[in-house]
């Protein structure tokens, strides 16, 4: 396939070898210019396939900026390109954090941990593996203690469950899931720091971003966390966002379970990764499948309460494990249906972000429904592990259909595959070179 595609191939590493910042890469040549934490894991799975230096290269320049307490930021500044980008160092003030480490510039939340997936899948196309072994030595006990971070900081019910403190932790920053948590948290404009959005300034509408009121949100909490030291516990006392997301959890249960992996490679003691793994998938099943929805929701530690909106978070267990044969069963009826484009659906492209009939549907708008090459990449992982191989393939194709078509954008439009957003981003190109490999 990949000689099928060699031009777009050809195309896709240039995009990359532009984004390159020198040590890591950036996401996207203006809109993103810094290094961000889940960007790399995807672009690193695509340097994979042809160079085995440079995947590992992304990696440890990111795993240079964890924090003293295993926390992964969401992004690494690049000290040439600051004043391009809202929020950035002055803003996060991340030095009145004792844990924060010296020499790097980062925000102050994390990501979907899905360094351990990339670690372990670097080290299968490695065509050096002495390499990839003494590289592996070195990243396996950081991807540790990014994980104990997890379950030690942010599991406070001990059940295998972490949650995120912030939109932009869980990737899916405008994602309908966290409408009713947001609009939960009243702001008072006249104490809200001043800001100005820099999003908005670099060619991509509106319409495809989120809203004013959201990023309002996103500023309280970022304020929240600077002024309380970046404190885990004294965060959980007083966040008013702490949700517990299957798409976050069933990453960092795959990501236990790829850690294990490679904890064998390297002669281990991997029990308590194992342990983690169980756990999360069992609590996963127990806490957050919704039989009638076909789907695992995301669960309100504030509320609660279940919050019953269908992304394609909800079928992101299927990666790592979590769902029993019925229960995938359901999601492969779920994801055939109408909501999430049916295979040989010529108007259509698999799988939109939020349901297709669902009342908040925006085809044009972020998370809010186009579909995204991430983590159609990851559900395609899933299907293929629970053995539905024709839908598994089909989400290949539209993978490689919508970048032939439209080129590689940051997200697509579900129904005419239009791309929106940014354009030469890096992971669809990342993410298309790994998708041609069978
Ligand atoms: C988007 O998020 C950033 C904040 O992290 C932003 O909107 O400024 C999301 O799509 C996120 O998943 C992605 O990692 C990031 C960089 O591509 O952009």
């Amino acid at each position: 396939m990949v000689e099928k595609h060699k031009l777009l191939v050809e195309k896709a590493k240039i995009i990359l070898n532009n984004n390159w910042l020198g040590k890591s890469t950036k996401p996207a040549p203006d809109l993103y210019p810094h290094q961000w934490n889940w960007d790399s894991g995807f672009i690193a799975i695509g340097y994979s396939g042809y160079n085995q230096e440079r995947a590992q290269q992304e990696l440890s320049t990111l795993f240079k900026a964890q924090w003293k307490n295993g926390m992964l930021p969401q992004i690494v500044f690049n000290s040439e390109a600051l004043g391009g980008y809202f929020p950035e160092p002055d803003f996060w003030q991340c030095e009145r954090s004792p844990h924060y480490p010296d020499g790097v510039l980062t925000s102050g939340i994390t990501m979907p941990p899905v360094h351990g997936i990339a670690a372990l899948h670097i080290y299968q196309y490695a065509t050096n593996k002495d390499l990839a072994l003494e590289w592996l030595d070195d990243m396996y006990p950081r991807i540790y203690s990014l994980h104990e971070y997890f379950y030690r900081e942010r599991d406070p019910n001990n059940e295998g469950l972490v949650y995120i403190r912030h939109p932009w932790e869980s990737g899916l920053d405008n994602s309908p899931t966290w409408d009713i948590p947001l609009k939960a948290i009243v702001i008072d404009k006249n104490k809200l720091p001043e800001y100005e959005r820099k999003d908005l300034k670099k060619g991509v509408p509106q319409s495809q971003r989120p809203s004013d009121d959201d990023y309002d949100r996103y500023v309280f909490l970022v304020d929240l966390f600077r002024r309380l030291r970046y404190e885990e516990n004294a965060i959980y006392q007083e966040c008013p966002f702490l949700i517990q997301d299957p798409l976050f959890n069933s990453i960092l249960s795959k990501a236990n379970e790829d850690l294990a992996k490679i904890g064998h490679i390297l002669g281990k003691d991997t029990t308590q990764l194992e342990e983690w793994h169980e756990q999360t998938n069992r609590s996963l099943r127990k806490k957050m499948w919704h039989e009638h929805h076909g789907a695992f929701d995301a669960f309100d530690l504030l509320t609660g309460k279940r919050i019953e909106t269908l992304t394609a978070s909800g079928f992101l267990p299927l990666l790592c494990g979590a769902p029993t044969k019925e229960n995938a069963q359901s999601i492969y009826h779920f994801l055939e249906s109408n909501s999430f484009c049916p295979m040989h659906n010529h108007s259509c492209f698999s799988i939109p972000n939020y349901d297709l009939q669902g009342e908040y549907l925006d085809p044009k708008n972020y998370w809010r429904g186009p579909v995204w090459i991430n983590t159609n990449w990851l559900l395609m992982k899933g299907l293929e592990r629970y053995g539905f191989k024709e839908k598994a393939e089909s989400v290949r194709e539209d993978i490689i259909e919508l970048v032939k078509r439209w080129g590689f954008h940051e997200y697509f439009d579900p129904y005419r595959g239009t791309g929106y957003g940014t354009d030469n981003f890096s992971w669809t190109a990342a993410l298309f070179i790994d998708s041609l490999i069978e």
